[in-house]
């Protein structure tokens, strides 16, 4: 086996990946989330970060217990000039990161309509997180911790505080969302196959399904073989069209 060969195979490996996901990161201009983004993806603070213009995408893959995630990012444009382009990237997203700014009650004010256009144009099962962005800034905050917590619970989705600047909490809202999406798969309310449900099986969850045909979702609740998910697999009759 030539060298490149070996070299593909273990690029491969890095690559596969269990699931993709479509995650959507929205709120008003300035409120930090392609900060966010930056530092979820690179580790380090974004300088001089520029208003984005329209959509920007990235992708970053996670582990959750055996699974392997591949997230699919698009940064929207938080400018009220672009609404109508990045809203069409709304469409079946599987996870919503909310964001506001903790030293502005002007992007807390607008929350509702931000979370009312997602859950008209994302996934039926849209799993969203409420982030309150630059919690360096405490001195200056014009949204309380106590506050933001309670609209949350009223509005059904889930809630921190974090930092891009510092780091403090950049992944956690990131893998929360992935985590309640991986749990509603497993619990068989999610369906992957299904159109519009952001979510589709990876080469590496594919694979297992060849080789045996169940594929066990148990480990990442702690509860080992409960929720096990059959994968439906079309059937294909040679010489007939595929699919
Ligand atoms: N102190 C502090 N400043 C931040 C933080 N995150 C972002 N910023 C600053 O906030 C400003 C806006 O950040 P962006 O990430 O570009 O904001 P955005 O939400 O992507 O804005 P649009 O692309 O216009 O929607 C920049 O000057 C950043 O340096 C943070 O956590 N703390
Ligand atoms: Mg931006």
């Amino acid at each position: 086996m030539a060298f490149n060969d070996y070299d593909a195979d273990a690029t491969e490996l890095l690559e596969a990946y269990d699931f993709l996901m479509k995650f959507i990161v929205i709120g008003e201009a300035g409120t930090g989330k392609s900060c966010l983004l930056h530092h979820f993806i690179h580790n380090s603070f974004k300088d001089h970060s520029q208003h984005t213009i329209g959509v920007e995408f990235s992708s970053r893959t996670v582990n959750l217990g055996e699974k392997r995630i591949k997230l699919q990012l698009w940064d929207t444009a938080g400018q009220e000039r672009f609404r109508s382009v990045t809203r069409s990237y709304y469409r079946g997203a599987a996870g919503a990161i909310l964001v506001y700014d903790i030293t502005s009650r002007a992007s807390f004010a607008n929350l509702s309509r931000w979370l009312a256009d997602a859950k008209a144009l994302a996934s039926p099962h849209l799993v969203t997180v409420l982030v309150g962005n630059k919690a360096d800034r405490d001195d200056e905050r014009e949204v309380e911790w106590a506050e933001a917590s309670k609209w949350a619970a009223d509005n059904d989705v889930h809630f921190m505080e974090t930092s891009s600047l510092t780091g403090d909490n950049v992944e956690a809202p990131f893998l929360l969302v992935a985590r309640a999406i991986l749990l509603a798969i497993e619990s068989g309310t999610l369906d992957p196959e299904k159109a519009g449900s952001g979510v589709s099986y990876g080469d590496r969850a594919l694979r297992r399904v060849n080789s045996s045909s169940r594929l066990s979702f148990g480990s990442l609740s702690g509860r080992p073989k409960k929720g096990t998910v059959r994968l439906k697999m079309k059937r294909w009759i040679p010489g007939t069209k595929c699919c």
